[in-house]
């Protein structure tokens, strides 16, 4: 079976998305996500000029062989935009194989080790009552799981406050807007919001904090330690993760679970952390981290050390990629909990998908493949508009971390 056509699709339906669509000879196609929130384009000309002219004619069941081609085939290893590419190029070959096994994906990748696959939702507010408010309205839908998020007094934004109670892109139409941060402020605050989350709704479902990069390791220990009374499923992104030896810090401190790595895009980034322990959950994606191909061998690794998988599941991943990430959830064995914020219905329209939520969980379909579509003419109404992710300064005016 050859690849006869391999385009790349870029489209704006509420938000950048971009695309790869694999045709092969048989007349299936496949679809994969090459999305890199806020430097979309520089994927597309990864694939456009670099990768689409060399799949033409390979063969389409050589997934393995394919991924091996493209990542050491290009000397340059590694990096966002190669690994955003190489996941579009895998995600939609085992897309296509699923289909000409006319199975869906999970199947291929061991069939089902749980029924379904636990997601947590995204509570934000400007305030303790506005959070409380989201908790609860997650609560009341069936979510296990709840992050939360607020704004810190006298700082004119946060990250993870979304404009409405439910739905979060951080990414703003054109030039960067710039945040302002104070760790101080935050760290003096964030325990309360968290505190008065669980005495309001109790301990009987999951509660997890993003911190975002931004706090030093030490900052981070001293945080993370005072949060062991509200028991969160996991702290995420405590400090920047180049530094892997630096979660050491923070492990020394707390049984705080601690989860990273969504900003990761291979397993060597997080091979000290996973070996060393020093991290619960790693939270590398289907589409930034190489695609599913890849992702497995980190899942592999993980389980050695007891390190369950996270998946990133953010708005900016699309819903080739959550698809892709709810096959793999199903049935990975050391699976943690998957994050769900729901597109738009707008980017619902432009990928009609087969997976479902009910009752805290997310299901995958049933067809074979991934389950995904893009309905191309309707992609083409919402053409590319730029927007950027925030640039974080502090009080000062220093460069922080967004
Ligand atoms: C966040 C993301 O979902 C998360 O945990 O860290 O919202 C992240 O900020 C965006 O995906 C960046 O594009
Ligand atoms: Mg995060």
């Amino acid at each position: 079976m050859k690849i006869v056509d391999a385009k790349v699709i870029v489209c704006s339906p509420d938000r950048n998305f971009a695309t790869l669509k694999l045709t092969t000879d048989s007349g299936l196609t496949g679809l994969g996500d090459a999305t890199l929130n806020g430097r979309e384009l520089a994927v597309v000309a990864y694939l456009q000029e670099h990768v689409c002219p060399l799949l033409i004619g390979r063969d389409a069941h050589r997934i393995e062989d394919t991924w091996q081609y493209l990542y050491k085939g290009a000397y340059w290893r590694r990096g966002p935009v190669t690994m955003s590419a190489i996941a579009a190029v895998d995600t939609a070959l085992w897309d296509i194989k699923a289909k000409s096994a006319d199975m869906p994906l999970y199947q291929l990748l061991g069939g089902r080790s749980r029924e379904g696959v636990m997601v947590y939702g995204h509570a934000s507010g400007n305030d303790i009552p506005q959070v409380s408010d989201a908790v609860g309205a997650y609560l009341g839908e069936g979510y296990l799981a709840v992050r939360v998020q607020c704004a810190i007094p006298g700082l004119g934004s946060a990250y993870g406050v979304g404009k409405d109670a439910k739905f979060y892109e951080p990414a703003g139409r054109g030039l960067p807007l710039e945040s302002e941060w104070s760790s101080e402020r935050y760290l003096r605050f964030i325990p309360e919001v968290l505190g008065a989350v669980r005495s309001k709704f109790g301990f009987d479902f999951h509660m997890l904090h993003d911190v975002h990069h931004r706090l030093t390791p030490i900052e981070a220990a001293h945080l993370a330690k005072r949060l062991e009374e509200v028991e969160l499923f996991w702290l995420e992104d405590p400090v920047v993760a180049e530094l892997q030896e630096g979660f050491r810090l923070v492990r020394q401190h707390t049984t705080t679970p601690i989860a990273t790595g969504e900003v990761f895009n291979s397993i060597w980034d997080c091979q000290q952390l996973i070996q060393e322990q020093l991290i619960d959950f790693i939270r590398a994606s289907v589409v930034h981290t190489g695609g599913i191909t890849h992702l497995r061998r980190i899942a592999q690794l993980a389980e050695l050390y007891h390190v369950r998988m996270g998946c990133h599941g953010a708005t900016d991943l699309s819903p080739v990629c959550l698809a892709a990430a709810i096959h793999f959830g199903i049935s990975v064995h050391n699976f943690g909990i998957q994050e769900y914020m729901p597109h738009s219905e707008l980017t619902d329209e432009v990928f009609p998908h087969t997976y479902r939520f009910a009752g805290g969980h997310l299901y995958p379909g049933e067809d074979p493949g991934l389950g995904v579509d893009l309905d191309e003419d309707l992609a083409d109404r919402y053409p590319y508009d730029p927007a950027y992710l925030p640039i974080s300064r502090k009080l000062d005016g220093t460069v922080h971390n967004w």
